[in-house]
This record gives C-alpha cells, sequence and structure tokens, in this order.
C-alpha cells in the first residue's frame, strides 16, 4: 500500500496553531439525510425601511444613521467589550482558587457598513466601492491601532453564520490583549521566525506558488489558497503574493486597489460554487500593536465558510470536531481543484 492523500485518513498540521486536522477523503460518498438548511435568496430592496443600518434609519436605541453614500462606521449599540471596566479582584496566584482566573480586557466594538445599498453584497458591490471597504479597514485599524494592542476585523455573512441583517456589514473590535487565535499564530509564527529567520507565511506563499495544487487565484500582489490544513471544506486564506506587509494600514495604493480586484473574484467564486449568496466568516489578522519587532508577523485573511455540498448542506463541528479535533472529507487539494474551475463573473450576471 503505498500513500494517497486521496483514498486515506491522515491528519495535516496547522502550523499557524499548531492544531491538527483529521482528513478523511474517503467518507465523501456517504449518504446525507440530515438537517436542509432554508435557502435565504429572496430578492431585497435596495432600500428597507425596517433595517438599522439603512441611511436615514433609526438604530435600536434611538440613534439615526446618517444618509451616508458610500461606508458608515458606528459604535456597536450593544458592544461586547467597553472602554472602561474596573480590574478584577480577588485573584489568586496559587491554590484551587487560582484555577478561577479572569481578566477585565478594555475594548471598542464597531459596526462597518459596506454599502448604503440594502440589496448587495461585496461581490456584486463594483471595484470603487470594494476599494472603499478596504480603506475603511485601513482606517478603523490606524485608529483602534492608536488605543489597542489587537485590532480584530471581521464579517459574518449569512444567516447560518449568526448574522443579524443581510444588509452588508462588517464589524471591528479594539482590544487590549491578543484573543486566543492571534496570540497562537503570534507564537508560530515568532518561532517559525527565529528558526528560518523569514516570515512564515512568506515561505507558505512561495511554497503554494511553487507546488500550484492548492492555489485558487491570484493577481500582481494577492494570493488565494485552500490552505494544507484547512478545516472548512471550502476554506481559503488569503495572503500577499510575495512583499512582507505587516499590517492593512502597509499597504500601497496599487495594492488597495488589486485586493478589492481579487476580494471581489474570490467572493464571486464563492457565490458561483452553489448559486446561492455564499455564507461565511472573514476576518483579517496582522502584527498586533506592540512597542517590541514584530517581523514574523505576515498579514493575511481567513475567510471560513460552513458549506460542504449544496446552498443547503452545511458542515457541523460536532462530536470529534468538538471533543477530539477537527476533521474534514474533501481534501483541500479537491476543494482548491473545485473553486479554480469556477467562473469570476457572478452567476446572477449571467441570467
Ligand atoms: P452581525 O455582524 O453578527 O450581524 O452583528 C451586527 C451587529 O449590529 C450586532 O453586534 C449591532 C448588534 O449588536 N446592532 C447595533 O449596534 N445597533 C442596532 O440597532 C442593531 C444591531
Ligand atoms: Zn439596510
Amino acid at each position: 500500500m503505498t500513500f494517497d492523500p486521496t483514498l486515506y485518513p491522515h491528519r495535516r498540521r496547522n502550523p499557524l496553531t499548531g492544531e491538527w486536522v483529521q482528513v478523511s477523503p474517503h467518507r465523501l460518498q456517504r449518504p446525507w439525510q440530515g438537517q436542509v438548511e432554508d435557502l435565504d435568496d429572496g430578492v431585497r430592496p435596495p432600500y428597507d425601511p425596517t433595517c438599522y443600518l439603512c441611511p436615514g434609519n433609526e438604530r435600536a436605541g434611538g440613534v439615526r444613521n446618517p444618509e451616508y453614500r458610500d461606508t458608515f462606521v458606528f459604535t456597536n449599540d450593544y458592544a461586547a467589550v467597553l472602554p472602561n471596566v474596573p480590574p478584577v479582584t480577588g485573584l489568586a496566584d496559587a491554590g484551587p482558587r487560582s484555577l478561577l482566573r479572569a481578566q477585565t480586557v478594555p475594548g471598542t466594538a464597531r459596526v462597518i457598513c459596506f454599502s448604503p445599498r440594502h440589496d448587495l453584497t461585496l461581490p456584486e458591490m463594483d471595484l470603487t466601492a470594494i476599494v472603499r471597504v478596504v480603506e475603511t479597514w485601513i482606517e478603523q485599524t490606524l485608529d483602534l491601532g492608536r488605543d489597542y494592542r489587537w485590532v480584530q476585523l471581521f464579517e459574518n455573512k449569512g444567516e447560518m453564520m449568526g448574522c443579524s441583517n443581510p444588509h452588508p456589514h462588517g464589524q471591528v473590535w479594539g482590544i487590549d490583549t491578543l484573543p486566543n487565535e492571534p496570540a497562537k499564530e503570534d507564537r508560530s509564527q515568532w518561532e517559525y521566525y527565529a528558526a528560518e529567520g523569514r516570515p512564515l507565511l512568506v515561505d507558505y506563499a512561495a511554497l503554494e506558488l511553487e507546488l500550484r495544487e492548492r492555489v485558487v487565484i491570484e493577481n500582481d500582489d494577492w494570493l488565494v489558497v485552500v490552505p494544507y490544513w484547512a478545516v472548512w471544506p471550502f476554506e481559503t486564506l488569503l495572503l500577499p503574493r510575495r512583499r512582507h506587509i505587516l499590517r492593512l494600514p502597509d499597504l500601497q495604493e496599487g495594492e488597495r486597489l488589486s485586493l478589492a480586484e481579487i476580494l471581489k473574484r474570490l467572493l464571486t467564486r464563492y457565490d458561483n460554487l452553489f448559486h446561492t449568496s455564499f455564507p461565511y466568516s472573514m476576518g483579517w489578522h496582522g502584527a498586533p500593536y506592540q512597542p517590541d519587532s514584530q517581523d514574523h508577523w505576515q498579514l493575511h485573511a481567513h475567510f471560513l465558510p460552513p458549506l460542504l455540498r449544496s446552498a443547503t448542506i452545511r458542515k457541523f463541528m460536532v462530536g470529534y470536531e468538538l471533543l477530539g479535533e477537527a476533521q474534514r472529507d474533501l481534501t483541500a487539494e479537491q476543494a482548491a481543484d473545485r473553486l479554480r474551475r469556477l467562473s469570476d463573473i457572478h452567476y446572477k450576471k449571467l441570467t
């Protein structure tokens, strides 16, 4: 027997987190009689008088949105983190009481409306409008990076991902500590940099460009791959193609434009995969704002979509995933191949 990754179960290691994922490609043929998600692909109006994100409408708490024309950012009316909180008291350094450990983390949570249009999503917006979203991400990173160590930009898209409103929007949180995922990535990138003298993700991008087994799309500045260690069926990683870039504000003007271009192409392919407005959580990871050198970091974005086989069948993270480790059926190479074969023209434009 010789090892064939498309036939035999195996584990792959995520070098960014140190975690392993179980890959079980032989399971792909199993029948599905479980949950089928409802489709939420109804046509929406460009303006919805009941939407709390549309221009001119009133939000919970009574504040009225301005008549904004491109992007609009406001402090979350139900912010999960707050700038001023008293320190936790009554902590013990040792003994059983030290098992009850807590910390206060000052933070700010904001909502970013991507467009005044209630009926659009990022892939359906034109390039100029997507560049404006990129610029807003940059402005927010600069602004919150002055006060906080970590700036987390993210978007939850689709009801399946718990998104509360179809109006195109994302969020940004500034917090004063590294959350779990960036903390793992910080450590792994630091260890690799210490051992190899080059940033982990700079080397990884070069390797994927050489192997070409998991590349989905690329342009002059950016690369999208299904990472070797992907957990979600159609998970992707968006990386600078060659240049070492610490954070979004370090992008040159041309890179902002090419970023908008590759985002539009990637998200269009996602929509085209199952002819649906593709749900996902996405987010940016860049170097933390801390005084010491952050050269081990490389800017990147994760796209984590739940869908597995159709617009209505999702991957569940349950059982073994929750209690053992993450598991997938389709290999990263097979997923990249599916995404690579799709068109850059949105399916809604073809009919
Ligand atoms: P989602 O990205 O998960 O859809 O969250 C949207 C946020 O919008 C959510 O965190 C906030 C919610 O607290 N929100 C407001 O700030 N004001 C409102 O009037 C309603 C929702
Ligand atoms: Zn709206």
